[in-house]
């Protein structure tokens, strides 16, 4: 009798526990609990217990319909205000999860907070300014005078003669140098804009530019710094080299070329060939830039470099067509 009891009770906590809804409540309650219930036709047999056991097997036999009562009370409260939460709420929280694919970087804005972070670890500043600039912190302190051939290069979008969607983020370090002394280490990260389309070009992409001014600051130290982001970037084995160039705020100017990472240098489509792949351009700002923001150039110097970062991320991804990133097709965009 005593065994019998217990086992009921392990049995009915069990089915309790199971209990979902109210509907489910309610069988377990007739099936255990009823008049004509498994507990009830256990309590009918009481009269068959000795007298001896009797005061004490009734005994459990009550405690236990008193737990079973309770527990079955406490399930009801539960499951009640389950039904008043989703009633006030119209929130059913007994539903599973709606799975919430997680979104990520854009892998150019991946790039671009790697390349930031370099420099950053550098002792670089960062420095955001407008895309609609004026034709003279995009053009004219850069040394670049109207008429100029320079501003073929640019393919401006201009918005009147004298305002237009900056062709890159030096306005902005003109716009810093007019303001501010040396010592300055600041990189200009953001979008730029120009007139040309196809597998290599967007009418819109991103740029970081940086340039640092100091006393005595020479090639050696440009060489430095670059070297190390080269290391960073890629690969602390990466080959670079400077070729010599021209831009017209820089006096000398170079263009920096990292090993192939394709193929190491032995020769691909990516390079064409030539075992190297153009990542930026630099050099020593020109004393001409230092006049126009009203510096010395006998007392300062320093330099600039700026490089694309969708084209890194093209190099670095072995991408092949710059319109993919803007074409927004998620297989394409989580491949990053
Ligand atoms: C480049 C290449 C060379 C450059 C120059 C300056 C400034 F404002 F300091 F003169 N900012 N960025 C620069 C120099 C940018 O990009 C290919």
């Amino acid at each position: 009798m005593e065994d019998e009891l217990l086992g009921l009770k392990n049995e009915a906590s069990t089915a309790l526990a199971a209990v979902e809804n109210k509907s489910g409540l309610e069988d377990f309650r007739v099936k255990y609990l009823g008049r004509k219930g498994l507990f009830s036709a256990v309590m009918r047999k009481l009269g068959q217990v000795s007298k001896e056991d009797r005061p004490r097997i009734g005994k459990l036999a009550n405690q236990i319909k008193k737990d079973l009562e309770s527990d079955f009370s406490a399930q009801l409260a539960a499951l009640d205000s389950q039904t008043l939460t989703t009633q006030m709420t119209g929130i059913d929280s007994t539903l599973p999860g709606r799975h919430v694919p997680f979104g990520k970087l854009h892998p150019v804005s991946q790039i671009m907070d790697e390349v930031c972070g370099i420099f950053e670890g550098l002792g670089f500043a960062v420095a955001e300014g407008p895309d609609v600039e004026t034709d003279f912190y995009n053009f004219e302190a850069l040394n670049i005078p109207p008429h100029h051939p320079a501003r073929d290069m640019h393919d401006t979008f201009y918005v009147d003669d004298k305002v237009l969607l900056r062709t890159h983020t030096s306005p902005m370090q003109a716009r810093i140098m007019e303001k501010e002394r040396p010592p300055l280490r600041v990189i200009a990260p953001g979008k730029v804009y120009r007139c040309d389309s196809d597998i290599t070009h967007t009418p819109m992409f991103h740029q970081v530019e940086g340039f640092l001014v100091d006393r005595k600051i020479s090639f050696a130290d440009l060489k430095g710094v670059l070297s190390v982001f080269v290391a960073k970037m890629f690969d602390s084995k990466t080959p670079i080299r400077f070729r010599p160039s021209f831009f017209p705020f820089t006096e000398p100017s170079a263009e920096i070329d990292i090993g192939c990472v394709i193929c190491h240098g032995k020769g691909c489509r990516v390079c064409k060939h030539t075992g190297w792949l153009e990542i930026l351009g630099a050099g020593l700002i020109d004393p001409e830039v230092f006049h126009r923001v009203g510096y010395d150039s006998e007392e300062f110097s320093g330099f600039a470099f700026g490089l694309g970062i969708e084209r890194i991320a093209m190099l670095k991804y072995g991408i092949n067509d710059i319109r993919l990133y803007y074409e927004n097709d998620l297989r394409f965009l989580t491949q990053f």
